[in-house]
């Protein structure tokens, strides 16, 4: 009888402090020197063409041609062709790693670093850096980043937060007309020849893409990863890649000090972290004004972008950018052990918190495709 008077619930063993493994992204954290970044050097490229398909060439890359400085200032219709002759890519497709990956199954054999480079190694898009990079000083959107290990090489691959996707399914047609001016800029400034002229009377086809693959390192991080690059500049003091590659953008034009401080502060840390990743040694702006017309540019060299916001209290610090990212990339390398293909750990932030991570198994976020799988096994 008494022995039934002992039986007492267990005191829960789960009860302790222990939380999973997180991250801040506290940009105080990361205010230590810059780190090292190796310069890019480009191992080779690959194009898709207006129906998506992968070709192992530089077929869509483009010539930068802008109009003669000497002559009138540039009077560009970015809203011509919106929509008759707009042929957008499918953003209900969502390819992954897919194009990357085939390039490296192509080129597994002669990539330089010494046997065991790429087993060290972390793959993944420049743009899914250029979101790390961003992440202390993001305050609207969030992101996750799903890592596979496999062969000792560390995959990153972004997938579409649920936000993300609620907000592309609804976008204002002002915004799809406004993601259209930006390619439209392109079609102004590029040619398809060096020394060509370009061509706007032709349609806008954003499935064409040209993409260089980089190596570079961050701290102790060897990186393989691939962006997409608007144009060469056939003028350029330095024909190698990526250092004869211009980016374009267009934003509004600017009248007071106070639009200005805030397109520093905002938009020109996304275009200093994008382009720098890449080695891209200059962003050409095009101004637009209200009614949608480019009337003047200014080059921005990424590697001055940071005076802008050197003596700005509320500005960005490149150092804590890559700090960032370096210690983000040590998290994921300490986090995911196991070496397998179909296992993802999933990494979350949301503005605010810190990242955190979750463990998937052969589930929907598994993004190594069979066919890589089997074909690096061989
Ligand atoms: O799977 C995904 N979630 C993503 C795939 C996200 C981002 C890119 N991609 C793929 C696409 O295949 C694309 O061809 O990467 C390629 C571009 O890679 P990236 O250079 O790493 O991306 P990013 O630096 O963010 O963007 C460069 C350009 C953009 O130019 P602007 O000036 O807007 O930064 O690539 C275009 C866009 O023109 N772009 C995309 N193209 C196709 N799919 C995408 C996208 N999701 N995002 C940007
Ligand atoms: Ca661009």
């Amino acid at each position: 009888k008494r022995s039934a008077e002992k039986i007492e619930v267990a005191e829960p063993q789960n009860k302790l402090p222990c939380s999973a493994p997180s991250l801040s992204t506290e940009p105080a954290l990361y205010s230590g020197s810059f780190p090292f970044y190796r310069r890019p050097s480009e191992l080779g490229c690959f194009s898709l063409d207006d129906k998506r398909q992968y070709y192992g060439d530089a077929r869509a890359l483009r010539y930068y041609s802008p109009p003669p400085t000497n002559g009138p200032s540039p009077n560009f219709d970015l809203r011509d062709g919106y929509t008759d002759r707009y042929q957008p890519r499918d953003e209900e497709i969502q390819e992954r790693l897919d194009h990357l990956l085939r390039w490296l199954l192509e080129h597994r054999g002669q990539l330089e670093g010494g046997p065991g480079w790429l087993a060290g190694a972390i793959v993944t898009w420049r743009g899914h850096l250029t979101k790390l990079l961003t992440t202390p000083y993001e305050r609207q959107e969030g992101w996750q980043l799903a890592a596979s290990r496999f062969q000792g090489t560390l995959y990153l691959s972004e997938v579409e937060t649920a936000a993300a996707r609620a907000q592309r399914l609804a976008r204002p047609p002002l915004l799809r007309e406004l993601m259209y001016m930006g390619y439209k800029f392109e079609q102004y400034m590029c040619a398809d020849k060096p020394g060509g002229s370009p061509d706007p009377s032709g349609e806008v086809n954003t499935n064409v893409a040209f993409c260089s693959v980089l190596r570079s390192r961050l701290g102790n991080h060897p990186l393989l990863f691939s962006g997409e690059v608007d144009c060469t500049d056939p003028q350029a003091s330095s024909t190698q890649p990526p250092t004869c590659y211009v980016e374009l953008k267009t934003s509004k034009e600017m009248h007071s000090p106070g639009q200005w401080r805030s397109f520093y502060r905002h938009k020109l840390l996304k275009w200093w972290a994008q382009s720098f990743l890449l080695g891209v040694p200059n962003v050409v702006a095009g101004f637009r004004n209200p009614e949608g017309f480019v009337c003047s540019f200014k080059t921005f060299p990424t590697m001055e972008m940071f005076e802008h916001v050197r003596n700005d209290r509320d500005g960005w610090n490149p150092s804590v950018c890559m700090n960032f990212c370096a210690a983000f990339l040590t998290f994921a390398q300490s986090t995911v052990i196991q070496d397998d293909p179909r296992l993802v750990h999933l990494f979350s932030w949301e503005p605010g918190h810190p990242v955190t991570v979750s463990v998937h198994q052969d589930g929907p976020y598994t993004f190594l495709p069979t066919w890589y799988v089997e074909a690096m096994a061989q």
